[in-house]
This record gives C-alpha cells, structure tokens and sequence, in this order.
C-alpha cells in the first residue's frame, strides 16, 4: 500500500519549554505517544508523529538571562538536549519543531491576522497576575495563599495588551463537547474541562508588551504574542500550513489536518481543550479530534521539583535498568491518565518479574527446545489441536482487535496486560504440558506443543515492538521471522511458522537484574 492510499493518523507531544533539562515527565508523554505511533504504522497507518520544543516567553527568556547567554544561543542548546534524547530513548518522531523556526513564525502570524480579521482581537490594557513558570495569567479570585494554584509565585502586570474574545465561545465550546464526547479523555478530566467552560470564561490577553522574546504581533512591533498562543499554534505549523505560505504545502495539510491526538500532560489540559479549540474555531480552521490528558509521576512519593533537584534523568534510567526495560515500566506500571510513582523497587520489580520471567524465560525455554531437539527447524504446528491447544492459540488470535481497542482509548496500561494474560497462559501451558517430559514418553506431542508455543511467542513478539522494538526484534530475528512479516497483517491464523522454518540460536533477551537495588 502506498503512503497515500493508507489512513493517516497524527498525534503530537506537547512542545517542552527549553529552560530546563528534559526528565523523566518529558520522557513519558513522548514515549506514550511513541508506543501508539510505532502502534499505527504496524497497523497500516501512515503515521505522522511530532514534538518539539517550546522556545518563546518569560520563562525561557529568564532562564536564558540566568545563564548569562542570549535567548538564541540558550534554546539552540537546550532544544538539541531534546532533540539528543529522541534518538536515545528511540522515539519515532517524524517531525521536531522548534517555536524559533521561520515556518512556525509565518503560521502564528497568519493565525494571528485570521483572528485579527474576523474581529475576534482587541487592544486593551491587561492588569492582573501572572504567574511566569507556569506562562499563565490568574485573576484575584484564583490565587490561593497568594500564590497561582498551581503553587507558582505570581507577579502584578500591568500592560497594553491585545485580548482574544474569548468570553464569546463558551456556548459553541460546550455544543462541540456535547458533539464530541471522546473529545477528551479520561472522562474524569472532560468533566473537569466542562464544568470550567460553563463556570464562564474571561477574555484572554493574547499578546505581551514587556519583553521581546516572542514572535511579534504583525503590525505592532510593541508587542509579542503571548507564549501559549505561539506554541498551541505549532501543531498546524507542522502540517505545512499555512498552505498559500512561504513555507505551505497544500496536500500535506489537506492529508494531516486536523490532528488525531494531541497528547498532553493533565497540567496543560486546559490550553488544549479550551483555548486552543476556541482559537482554531474563530480562526474558522478545523479542531482536533482528541486530547488525552495523563497523569504525573512523583518521585519516591516526592513531587518532582527543580528545587528538590529530585528529576530523573530518564538518560540515567536507561543506562541503568536497560531502555527497553524502562519503557515497559513507564507504560505498564500506572494507569495511563492516572498519576503514578517512580520508585526503584518498583521498575526491578516489573523487570524480574514480567520480562525477565514470564516473558524472556518462555522464549528462551522454547526456542532453545527447538533449536536442541529440532536441529533450529520447527516442528509442524497440530493437526488436530487439542482443547488446551485451541484456547491458548485462540487466546493469541484474539489479541489484536482486544489490544487496539485499548490503544485508541490511551488505555496503554490495559493493552499491555491483555498482552501478558496470554503470556500467562502460556506459561501455564508449558507448565502443564512439559515438554521437557514428553520428550520421553511423547516426542510427537513435545513437537506439537513447541510449535504451540512458538505461535504465541510470534504473536507476542508482533505486538511488543510498538513498545520494546530492539527487543522485539532480536526475538523475531531468533524465530527467523523475515522483516517484512512482522505487521499487524501477519498477526492470526493464516501466518502461522511453517513446519520446516528455520530459527536462529536463541541468547536470553531480557536478563534478570541483579544490581543495585535488586531483591
Ligand atoms: O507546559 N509527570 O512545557 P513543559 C508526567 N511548553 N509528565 C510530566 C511531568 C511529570 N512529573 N513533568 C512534566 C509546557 N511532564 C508547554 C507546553 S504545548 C503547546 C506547550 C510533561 O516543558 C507533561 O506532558 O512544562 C506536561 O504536560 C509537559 O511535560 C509540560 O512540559
């Protein structure tokens, strides 16, 4: 099938703010979003996958001033930390963007004029709280203890300052979530982002007129616009539009607009759900189809904060525990959407448990039978599958259409377990069918069974590379799958490893981790 001729899907991380090193927060968003697009493209999706960072505003401006250096030369450096740690943690992102790019300057200024001409802009004076590390402004009524509720210290701006109408979109923000109700998820947080619409909104400043580092207002060189409005704007940016621009492309934006997902952390549902649809609404551009808020981690049970200097380096975890391992771990351990939290115990915990043992040691239980007892050929699959036969395999057969269904809710944590149920199930099976045993009273059988389980072993394999792709293919090379039979099209009944197929000598793929920590 040609790119063309396959559905599209396109799903974006939030752009990260560059004053700071990327950690293990940044690290789990654009891996979720890393496992549904691997995900997609062995489904037959043509896939387009970007993040990218987030360079403008206050925040970075200050970060930059603390550092003695440019707001230039700071973000080149921080965004290529970024950038470093997509190839490291083996994310597949097709696009980085960066807000300080031509192409996003161009797109935010054509959104700006569109919004300007449809007469949803206004100059005014904006007087009221801000609070810089979270780039958001708060009213009187918002602050708790003084301080923003997020915990942010907020500062008094007072300043000329253009406003979005954004008061006049509440009754068409509420229709289109009635519309739409798989608009956000988890449902818990679109009643969040609901109750807050029909609590009324204010119109919000949109431009800033204190600093300058920012992309500037056309027509009015006093201000830049305000730091939001710039980075919600690079999801379009990245599809080519504006399509007429020096930088468009008519058929990419036609084919990727708009977004399947945008993945954001529950911190900054908010913009995505609310003021990003009211801008693209007014604008008269189409909206996303989804916003899946997850949920933070904590450290040791500690919130992550710069001040407690208790950020993990998801670089360190890797190095540490394996990056294939770590991957597993963020996905599996907490409920997408919930929050969670990182301990040690925890991740060595999931790695002797769930890989090293019941998954590395059914391969290489199997596959070293084969390859002792079989000279590395397989053995014909049964001919007349017994019941346990047919419910293990039929278990396997099952799993994709059950596994995708949680995938396309963000249930990552559900469709892992869906694939470790009928790991369990094979374990059991080779428990209880020992081939180990048959191999003296029915080498026959032991040749059935084999060929059993190294049917769910290639399924499993399939399935894991949306998550574990190293490891997943070292297993699919050990079982001598071809590279090109390893798609979601290979999964089920009819691709089934032929008698005779040759395997290659298996070596254990997930050890079990015996340093620091282990128990
Ligand atoms: O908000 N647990 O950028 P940001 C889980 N530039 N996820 C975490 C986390 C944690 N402890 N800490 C951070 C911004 N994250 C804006 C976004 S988008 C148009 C602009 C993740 O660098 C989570 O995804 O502060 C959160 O939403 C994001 O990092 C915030 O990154």
């Amino acid at each position: 099938m040609t790119n063309q001729s396959k559905p599209k899907y396109y799903l974006t991380t939030p752009i990260y703010y560059v004053n700071d090193r990327p950690h293990i927060g940044h690290a789990y968003t654009t891996l979720a979003c890393d496992f549904l697009a691997r995900f997609k493209r062995l489904d037959g999706y043509d896939v387009c996958f970007l993040t990218g960072t987030d360079e403008h505003g206050q925040k970075v401006e200050k970060a930059a001033h603390d550092a003695g250096v440019s707001p230039q030369d700071f973000t080149d450096s921080v965004s290529q930390n970024f950038r470093d740690l997509t190839d490291s943690l083996n994310f597949s992102n097709d696009d980085f963007i960066r807000t300080t790019e031509s192409r996003h300057k161009v797109a935010c200024q054509t959104l700006w004029d569109l919004l300007r001409e449809r007469g949803h802009l206004t100059l005014g004076s904006y007087s009221g709280w801000y609070a810089t590390r979270d780039e958001a402004f708060y009213s009187e009524t918002e602050l708790v203890d003084g301080k923003a509720p997020t915990g942010a210290p907020v500062e008094w701006v007072e300043e000329p300052s253009y406003f979005f109408n954004l008061s006049q979109w509440q009754d068409r923000l509420l229709a289109f979530y009635e519309a739409n109700p798989d608009f956000v998820g988890p449902d818990s947080r679109f009643n969040e982002v609901k109750s807050f619409v029909a609590g009324g909104l204010r119109d919000l400043s949109v431009s800033r007129a204190s600093f300058k580092w920012g992309v500037s207002v056309p027509n009015d060189d006093d201000h830049v616009m305000y730091v939001w409005l710039d980075a919600l704007t690079n999801y379009i940016t990245a599809t080519g539009w504006p399509a007429d621009g020096s930088f468009g492309d008519v058929e990419k934006y036609a084919r990727l607009w708009p977004a399947d997902l945008h993945m954001v952390g529950k911190d900054i549902l908010r913009f995505h759900a609310v003021y990003w649809p009211a801008f693209l609404m007014a604008a008269d551009l189409p909206l996303p189809k989804r916003v899946f808020a997850h949920g933070w981690w904590t450290n040791e049970g500690q919130k992550i904060s710069k001040s407690l200097g208790n950020a993990i380096d998801p670089l360190e975890l890797a190095e540490q525990y394996g990056l294939d391992q770590m991957r597993y771990f963020l996905m599996r351990e907490v409920p997408f959407g919930k929050d969670g939290d990182y301990s040690a115990q925890a991740i060595i915990h999931r790695i002797n448990g769930d890989l090293a043992n019941d998954l590395g040691n059914l391969s290489q239980r199997v596959l070293s039978m084969v390859f002792k007892n079989f000279d590395g050929k397989m053995p014909a699959f049964p001919d007349q599958p017994t019941t346990e036969d047919r419910v293990l395999v039929a278990a396997a057969d099952a799993l994709l259409p059950a596994v995708r269904e949680k995938m396309d809710r963000q249930a990552f944590h559900e469709a892992l377990r869906l694939i470790w149920q009928v790991i369990a199930d094979a374990n059991r099976y080779v428990d209880t069918a020992a081939p180990w045993v048959l191999k003296k009273t029915d080498p026959a059988r032991m040749a059935e069974v084999l060929a059993v389980l190294a049917e769910i072993i290639r399924q499993v394999a399939i399935l894991i590379q949306a998550l574990m792709p190293a490891s997943a293919e070292k297993m699919l090379d050990q079982l001598g799958v071809a590279t090109d039979k390893r798609s979601f099209a290979q999964i089920g009944g009819a691709k089934r490893l032929a008698k005779g197929h040759i395997i290659a000598k298996p070596e254990p793929i997930f050890p079990r981790y015996i340093g620091e920590g282990a128990v």
